[in-house]
């Protein structure tokens, strides 16, 4: 089986930016489209919400990306609901950090997502603040991603 460790994957619920944000590091248009299935791409994985939004679906949402290099769990901070169980990213034994997505928004809340991740088991030192609509945290969410997956992509 090809392996994934040269990926990153993307997990959050549903709507919480995702897709936008892979679009953002990926210097693409951004342009909304509903992740409808799990999708590959060369550098990452996009998942669909429903994935970690519905216990059903929740266990293929391990299977998928716990190959990944890297796990990246987004949080929108405009979205008062969790739907992440406690210690989620403990699940699966590859590095994992934590995004809080749409800053730009006026009624952000970036405690109650920084909470949340951690929650979820994220590392506090591993949270990046970010728009994927102004660019704002994007370099250093660059680097951070850079620093974790350098060691797969030299290979
Ligand atoms: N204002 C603002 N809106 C954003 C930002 N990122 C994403 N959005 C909007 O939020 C909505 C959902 O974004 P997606 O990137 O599709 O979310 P997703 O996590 O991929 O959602 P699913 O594919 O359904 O799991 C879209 O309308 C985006 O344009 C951001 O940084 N700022
Ligand atoms: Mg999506």
């Amino acid at each position: 089986m090809a392996s994934n460790k040269k990926r990153v994957a993307l997990i959050g619920k549903i709507g919480s930016g995702k897709t936008t944000l892979m679009q953002r590091l990926g210097e693409d248009e951004l342009k909304y489209s509903k992740t409808q299935m799990v999708t590959y791409y060369d550098e990452f994985i996009d998942t669909p919400g429903e994935f970690i939004e519905l216990p059903f679906f929740s266990r293929q949402a391990i299977n998928i990306t716990m190959d990944a290099g890297l796990v990246i769990l987004v949080n929108s901070c405009v979205d008062p609901q969790n739907a992440v169980p406690p210690n989620f990213v403990h699940t699966y034994n590859i590095p994992s950090i934590g995004v809080i997505t749409k800053t730009d928004l006026g009624e952000c809340n970036i405690k109650r997502s920084r909470n949340l991740l951690i929650y979820a088991g994220i590392n506090p030192k591993h949270i990046y603040v970010v728009s994927s609509y102004t660019g704002e945290g994007i370099s250093e969410l660059e680097a951070a991603i850079h620093h974790f997956m350098e060691p797969h992509r030299n290979k």
